[in-house]
């Protein structure tokens, strides 16, 4: 049905009924724009939270080249820098890895999501893309038929009901999408990885020109750079510890010497204005159709952040869907919608194998995981050991760890 007869229905309608305003929800929707697809995006924040939300920051290559091939890009262009060391700081001393100079031989580039989304939103809406903040979806019905409703509850909290050909949930871990799926129509496969860490956001310029991972007694730490005047941290933390706990004095102390500052040189401290727990889990949903509703980025899998894949997995699955839902609804080739699942699941497990291989690099078994034995210890420092001396995992790990 199109718009126009849907509309004549007296129901709110779009051919595709996009749930959420994240990465996958509008890279989607901006494809879909462009293909000429009608579509909505019901996203339940104000468009200021949406655009403030500070989470990701590197960019795989290939979610450079999808954002460049659908003129998506001027932002990450402009703003955005590569970025190609780590730097591994563990008892053995530590060693870098230029990974531009390994495997594909493919940097990151280094773009807040937040800013993406926002490039993102300002494309949609100029480009004349209807968007709802404020809504929230509810649930989706009817998906087995080939008009699947979504209800919804406004911000003044009025009920709405939207009419689609099909929804793609773009809702993330939460969303009405998986709430939705009926018992027994998708499998789910989940793994707590028994690890948590604190995630924090500092207003302080980088501390290394790489990306750090520290591997210490006392538990992991990590060093990313956001910008020259913020710097994302983690730390390892027991499971079900409290933010309040973490004082700037105790994170900043923490931090220093788990990456050794008195030996490789001082962070530069500044005021810690994000701290977030983050139990490391990860969730795969298979397949990622049930009827005329799709699953797609943080909706389709969780990942846990140890190998930064979330926000590129998001990318890559809307690039995918956007097409195949062109080829369905402008050409009348169902194909591409069938095979939808298998693409992304093929990615999506790969990812999945490299970030619990991270998971396994990163952490000991002494710090309360589920696999607290010596034996997982020593297999640790085995693995980075390896790392270190071998060319061959040197480039296995660049590979993988720039790629989707
Ligand atoms: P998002 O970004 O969560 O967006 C979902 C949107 O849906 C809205 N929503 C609803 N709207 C309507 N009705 C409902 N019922 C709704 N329920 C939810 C939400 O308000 C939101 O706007 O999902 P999306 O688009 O799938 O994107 C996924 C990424 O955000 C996520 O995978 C990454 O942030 C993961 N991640 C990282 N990924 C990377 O690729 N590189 C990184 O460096 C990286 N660092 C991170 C990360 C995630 C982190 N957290 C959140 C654990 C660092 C951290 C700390």
């Amino acid at each position: 049905m199109t718009e126009s007869q849907y509309a004549r229905s007296g129901q709110d309608s779009a051919d595709v009924v996009i749930l959420g305003a994240g990465p996958a929800g509008l890279v989607l929707g901006n494809l879909l724009l462009r293909s000429g697809i009608d579509c909505v995006v019901l996203e339940r924040a104000d468009r200021d939270h949406v655009q403030n939300r500070a989470r990701a920051g590197f960019l795989a290559a290939n979610t450079v080249r999808i954002l460049e091939r659908n003129g998506l890009d001027a932002g990450v262009r402009r703003r955005g820098h590569e970025h190609s060391v780590c730097e591994f700081r563990t008892e053995d001393g530590r060693f870098r890895l230029d990974y531009r100079r390994l495997g594909r031989g493919e940097p990151h580039t280094v773009y807040p999501q937040h800013e993406l989304v926002t490039d993102l939103l300002a494309e949609f809406v100029a480009a004349g893309g209807r968007i709802r903040f404020g809504t929230e979806a509810l649930a989706v019905s009817d998906a087995d038929g080939p008009a699947p409703t979504v209800t919804v509850r406004e911000g003044d909290g009025r009920p709405g009901r939207w009419r689609a050909r099909y929804v793609a949930a773009c809702d993330g871990r939460h969303g009405a999408g998986r709430r939705s799926l009926p018992p027994g129509a998708v499998r789910r496969h989940h793994r707590d990885h028994g690890v948590s860490w604190l995630g924090l956001l500092a207003e302080a310029p980088p501390s290394l020109d790489a990306v750090g991972y520290a591997v210490h007694p006392r538990g992991f730490a990590g060093h990313m750079a956001r910008s020259a005047e913020i710097t994302r941290y983690y730390l390892q933390c027991d499971r079900g510890t409290r933010v309040e706990d973490w004082s700037e004095e105790r994170i900043w102390d923490e931090l220093a010497l788990r990456m050794r500052a008195t030996e490789y040189g001082p962070l530069l401290r500044g005021r810690v204005v994000q701290r977030a727990v983050v139990d490391l889990e990860s969730d795969v949903f298979e397949p990622l159709r049930h009827g005329s509703l799709f699953l797609v980025g943080d909706a389709a899998a969780l990942i846990s952040p140890s190998a930064a894949k979330g926000a590129n997995l998001a990318v890559l699955e809307a690039e995918i869907l956007a097409r195949a839902l062109a080829d369905d609804l402008t050409h009348g080739d169902p194909e591409p919608l069938a095979s939808y699942s298998a693409r992304c699941l093929a990615h999506i497990w790969r990812a999945q194998e490299f970030s619990h291989w991270m998971i396994r690099l990163l952490h000991g078994g002494a710090q309360g995981s589920e696999d607290g034995s010596l034996f997982q210890e020593r297999l640790r420092h085995s693995r980075i050991d390896s790392l270190r001396t071998s060319r061959t995992h040197q480039d296995w790990f660049a590979e993988n760890y720039v790629g989707i």
